[in-house]
């Protein structure tokens, strides 16, 4: 009797112990998250993000960046540029100087660090009229072996590859129609389908040539190109030095795969021509900016860096490529590199021009110079942002890429991606929580709504369908608010 009697008293405090070992294990289990909401592994990461600021956590963070390696050979659908895939693309990059004046710059390792600072595309400027041009008595092989070599080196450093066929002085492409056919004809014979290589077949008609003249040239010139690389993308200015797509999209090309050559500068070229450009793409056509620049038309002057976020929050929300101009030390402002840098590679920011520096945001690379950052840029860009899991299912990073001041107040601009944790959907929204109240100024694939400290994003009607662990990129906002608004974890 009196075993069993301590038995079950054993028994009972055994019990009582185990009951209270387990409601203190569930009390400290709650205080550690503070919360009822268990850690998330994003939010983990996003931990883990703060703590690692390095190079590699940038990356991370960046919206996937269109690859030659991983998204193949790109074609146009509708006014859109696209992978093999289907997925839309967006180029960023910069253009070389003329080839002849600059060519220490085609070398592996500069183009390995433009793509490290998150560029995907280089052009080759093969003038062709001005001193030392294709046309104009310049040494042929070695501007033929340099351009060879510029696609080598993209192809390696995982880059597309624009060959510009540089007419400008000439003024109307056919001026030099038969050496171009040849030079084309070479060329593309030599690189075949090369997925990553783009074919420029004029830069800038000008003077008095028509559009009817700039496509009976493309009408010639590109045919010989797709015999040796059916697949290869072309590229077509437009008059009066690529700023007349209107007159393109009244009579576009019969030919696929083409795009049409806008080109700025966004001193010189404003409004007037950001609604041409909009205008001629909501008639249908496909456009690139194969050029532009941040400084005046000469390629010098001062540097507006307003228009030209202004013009890339266009291009952002119209999905248009662009590539600047230039890649040179060239004592102009337009050139990327300092004057009084010598290096042709391996560029540290402070050889950096105001230029180069706002390429080098623009493409989402880190910048850290011992100067004052530019007029515009904030000193936070290039920073990433604390990621969440709204509803759970969708996991998000946002990056702030630009920001400038607007009437008293801060707008700020954002690119998203976003990967599906869960299982298909065929639409989706998430809410980003920020640190102030917020106003919506524009936005890209994508429906935004503001709602006091949140922004609400949902899908385009063209993209709500997201595979289980797929991620999407390329979505854009820009938002206003106080001077240190943020996005919350
Ligand atoms: C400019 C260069 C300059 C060079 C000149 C040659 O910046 O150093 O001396 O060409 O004519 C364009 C042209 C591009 C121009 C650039 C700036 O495509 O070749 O480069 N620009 O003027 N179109 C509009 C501006």
């Amino acid at each position: 009797m009196r075993r069993t009697h301590l038995a079950v008293l054993l028994a009972l405090a055994l019990a009582l112990a185990l009951a209270l070992a387990l409601i203190l294990v569930g009390c400290g289990g709650s205080q550690d998250t503070g919360s009822e909401t268990p850690t998330t592994p994003v939010q983990q990461q996003s931990a883990n993000a703060k703590a690692n600021e390095s190079a590699e956590a940038l990356e991370e963070d960046h919206a996937p960046i269109a690859r030659p390696s991983t998204n193949g050979a790109l074609h146009v659908e509708g006014t859109s540029l696209v992978d093999e895939h289907g997925s839309m693309v967006v180029l960023r990059g910069v253009s070389t100087h003329g080839l002849a004046w600059f060519p220490a710059y085609v070398n592996q390792d500069m183009f390995e660090q433009l793509a490290s600072w998150g560029a995907n595309a280089v052009r080759l400027a093969l003038y062709t009229e001005e001193y030392g041009g294709w046309c104009a008595g310049g040494d042929r092989a070695a501007l033929r072996q340099l351009v060879l070599d510029g696609v080598r080196f993209a192809r390696k450093a995982d880059l597309y590859v624009i060959v510009d066929w540089h007419t400008l002085s000439d003024n109307d492409p056919t001026t030099h129609q038969d050496e171009a056919i040849a030079f084309f004809k070479d060329i593309s014979s030599e690189l075949g389908d090369d997925p990553h290589v783009i074919y420029e077949v004029c830069n800038e008609p000008n003077g008095a040539t028509s559009w009817a003249s700039v496509r009976n040239y493309a009408e010639a010139v590109i045919p010989v190109i797709r015999d040796n690389a059916p697949h290869a993308l072309c590229l077509v200015g437009t008059p009066e030095w690529c700023q007349r797509p209107d007159e393109a999209a009244a009579d576009p090309l019969s030919i696929s795969n083409v795009m049409y050559t806008v080109h700025f500068y966004a001193a010189t070229h404003k409004q007037d021509l950001r609604d041409r450009t909009e205008g001629a793409v909501k008639t249908g056509l496909p456009v690139f900016v194969s050029e532009f620049g941040i400084c005046d038309a000469s390629g010098n002057g001062a540097i507006d860096e307003g228009e030209a976020n202004e013009w890339m929050a266009l291009l952002d929300r119209l999905g248009i490529s662009r590539m600047m101009w230039n890649l040179s030390n060239k004592d102009e402002s337009s050139a990327m590199v300092k004057s009084a840098c010598t290096k042709t590679s391996d560029l540290a920011d402070d050889d950096l021009s105001q230029a180069g520096l706002w390429l080098k945001t623009m493409l989402g690379g880190e910048v850290t110079t011992s100067e004052a950052p530019a007029e515009g840029s904030g000193a936070e860009e290039g920073e990433p942002s604390p990621s969440a899991i709204p509803g759970g299912q969708f996991e998000y990073q946002a990056r702030l890429i630009n920001s400038w001041q607007d009437g008293g107040k801060t707008v700020y601009q954002y690119e998203l991606s976003l990967t599906n944790k869960g299982s298909d959907v065929s639409s989706w929204e998430i809410t980003v929580p920020f640190s102030g109240e917020i106003e919506v100024v524009d936005g890209w694939n994508g429906t935004y709504e503001a709602i006091g400290h949140s922004l609400r994003i949902g899908n385009a009607e063209y993209n709500g369908t997201l595979a289980a662990g797929a991620t999407l990129g390329e979505i854009g906002f820009q938002v206003k608010g106080s001077q240190d608004l943020k996005i919350v974890p």
